[in-house]
């Protein structure tokens, strides 16, 4: 395993660790306000706080591994012969992808008809394009890294698609208060989950050993903030929103 840098390790400590308490706090605030929005999109509120829960867990793991790979003793790393453990993002990722999937469409309220092919086919495409991507994440060279990533892309290419052309249709259904939120919500995920890819091909960049594990790690992390805890807050604001116009009035219950 490459030898990080001291300073390489409190980077990457640090991030783990932030992230984990980011994931956490989001949850929390999730859950608890989930009875502030109408009933309709309960579920989809339920889901987000599910997403950035599995993720702080994962965080959490992520983080004892990369303290368990390496010891700081007298300002030097040494390895410890137990290898920093990448499968928990992508076991993390599998669930969460399709879970944000599901948080998005079900926040747009379509027929029930629709919300189930959506689900389905999007689900699909995400667990795929997961699969796809992780025999390349962990190929030691670049042609084989190039090749998983390249199969990977195609359903990713399908689910940015479907994001844009599918639910934009949709997106002109929605109540005018709640349309903004629900282009930035889309914007906001496209954006973050095409830095995922650009992170992976770090090493075709010509990164090489540690630097390689530093800038994918940071960029993954930073990429889930977003992704996770970034979009499930907007998912909130999304359904207090339209719960608004669709006179729910925070606080009472129905009568
Ligand atoms: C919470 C985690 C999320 C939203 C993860 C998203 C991950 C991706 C969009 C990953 C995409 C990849 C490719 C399109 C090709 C290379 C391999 C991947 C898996 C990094």
């Amino acid at each position: 395993m490459d030898i990080v840098t001291p300073f390489q390790f409190s980077l990457v400590y640090n991030a783990f660790s932030f992230t984990f308490a980011a994931m956490a706090a989001a949850t929390a605030f999730l859950w608890l306000s989930r009875s502030q929005v109408a009933p309709a999109y309960r579920t989809a509120v339920t889901i987000s706080g599910l997403v950035t829960a599995i993720a702080a867990y994962h965080y959490f793991r992520i983080f004892e591994s990369w303290n368990a790979a390496y010891v700081l003793k007298g300002g030097v790393i040494t390895a410890t012969g137990f290898a920093f453990n990448d499968a928990y993002r992508y076991v993390d990722w599998l669930l969460t992808v399709p879970l944000l999937l599901i948080e998005l469409v079900l926040v747009m309220r379509l027929s029930p008809e629709q919300t189930s092919s959506k689900t389905v086919r999007l689900g699909f495409a995400a667990a795929l394009m997961i699969v796809l991507g992780y025999p390349g994440e962990i190929a030691i060279d670049i042609p084989t890294r190039a090749l998983w990533g390249t199969l990977s892309s195609i359903p990713f290419v399908y689910i940015v698609w479907e994001l844009f052309r599918g639910l934009g249709e949709s997106i002109e259904q929605q109540p005018a208060a709640a349309r903004d939120l629900v282009r930035r919500a889309r914007l906001l995920t496209f954006a973050s989950w095409g830095f995922y890819p650009i992170v992976y091909m770090a090493p075709y960049a010509g990164l090489t050993g540690a630097n390689v594990t530093t800038v994918i790690q940071l960029g993954y992390t930073i990429a889930d903030i977003v992704a996770k805890a970034g979009v499930g807050v907007l998912i909130f604001m999304i359904s207090s929103r339209k719960s608004q116009a669709e006179g729910h009035v925070a606080g009472v219950h129905a009568a």
